[in-house]
């Protein structure tokens, strides 16, 4: 492939990535802690948005995109991790908007950061939960720019991911869960299209969840923690893989969990993508792209944040020209999201090297 072409190519995966995870949250959210819609009301719907002639307002994002859009800004304008800058920026963007329904305590995180002027970023959080820090899928669920910035710039991904998650998530699995996403993205863009090995793709993110789990000196388990939670539940991702399309949604939810916990959403995102690689009985779209969206919102549960997650994955492999654009113009400020994925891709040095 001719350089110019490779480099478009990654530009359109940037882009895929900011609006594939746009477009997860804004057209999950609507199903959040809902009863699991049926087939049919979920055909409805993604029939409906696919109509090249409706004309509604838009779906709105929620506290999933905001924050992401606080991450991406930060690290343009930065040029790199700014922990006081980019904790600023949740605190604004919170208390500017403040109805985008954000999990019930990272809101004490932004309300301490505030009243202690930032003067340690990584406080707050370390208080949630009686010290035990949270766990909720919040810091993963806004960690696509990371995985593009370390990308563009060959920053240190782990370090870069683990550090913006600490800002509002100190526990364990609230930190390596945005580690593991940012992993699966960042994974996704240097997989080139057509080419992807399935199981191949999960025992790499195992290999290195093996490593960021393994226990440091400074961690200090509670009586009967299991350190290597995420590598457990990857594990049982390729079982799943193994069993193909016969696993019911059921199934998906008592063994990887739908919840609003990181360990029992990430992996759920990661597989969405993996399971809606190939045809999904009951959904009918032969686009991968929304048949993964379409596949992690029928799940149930935290379906804005899955469904955003797995959209960011997805969007990063397929990138941007493959994502609907009857179903992306129902999203709010889309072009947004094109402009950050641009801003973060120009950090990047895509000229060829001289000859
Ligand atoms: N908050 C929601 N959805 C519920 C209501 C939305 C509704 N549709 C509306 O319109 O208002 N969604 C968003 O929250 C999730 C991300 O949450 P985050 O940022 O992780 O927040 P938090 O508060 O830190 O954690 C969430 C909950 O997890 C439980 N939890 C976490 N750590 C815990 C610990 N150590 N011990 C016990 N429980 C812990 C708590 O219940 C937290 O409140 C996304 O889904 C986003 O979309
Ligand atoms: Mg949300
Ligand atoms: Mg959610």
């Amino acid at each position: 492939m001719a350089m110019v072409e490779a480099v478009e190519m990654m530009a359109g995966r940037f882009r895929g990535c900011m609006v594939g995870a746009l477009m997860g949250d804004c057209l999950g959210a609507p199903f959040e802690g809902e009863p699991r819609a049926t087939r049919s009301i979920l055909q409805s719907y993604f029939r409906r948005l696919s109509d090249p002639d409706l004309k509604v307002p838009y779906k709105q994002y929620t506290d999933d995109t905001a924050m992401t859009r606080c991450v991406a800004q930060s690290l343009i304008e930065k040029k790199g991790f700014d922990a006081k800058d980019m904790a600023r920026r949740f605190v604004k963007e919170y208390y500017a908007e403040p109805k985008r329904g954000y999990g019930s305590n990272v809101t004490d995180v932004f309300a301490a950061l505030r009243a202690t002027k930032f003067r340690d970023p990584y406080s707050p959080a370390a208080f949630q939960f009686n010290g035990r820090g949270s766990y909720g899928n919040g810091a993963a669920m806004r960690v696509a720019p990371v995985a593009l910035f370390c990308y563009a710039t060959k920053a240190g991904l782990v370090d870069t991911s683990r550090d913006t998650a600490l800002i509002t998530h100190a526990n364990r699995l609230g930190y390596n869960g945005a580690v593991l996403q940012c992993l699966a993205i960042y994974e996704a863009l240097h997989t080139p299209t057509n080419k992807l090995d399935s199981v191949k793709f999960i025992e790499s993110l195992i290999t290195k969840m093996k490593e960021i789990e393994k226990p440091s000196e400074d961690d200090i388990l509670y009586e009967g923690e299991d350190p290597y939670v995420y590598v457990k539940r990857l594990e049982k991702v390729l079982e799943l893989m193994e069993r193909g399309d016969s696993v019911s949604r059921e199934q998906v939810e008592d063994e990887l969990g739908v919840y609003i916990s990181a360990h029992m959403s990430v992996p759920t995102a990661i597989y969405s993508f993996i399971r809606a690689t190939s045809p999904v009985a009951d959904i009918e779209s032969e686009n991968e792209y929304q048949r993964t969206l379409h596949f992690a919102i029928s799940l149930g549960g935290d379906t804005d944040t899955i469904a955003s997650m797995a959209g960011s994955i997805a969007g990063a492999y397929y990138g941007v020209t493959k994502i609907p654009g009857n179903l992306q113009k129902h999203c709010e400020a889309s072009s947004d999201a094109i402009k950050q994925a641009d801003d973060l891709f120009s950090l990047s040095d895509p000229k060829p090297p001289a000859s």
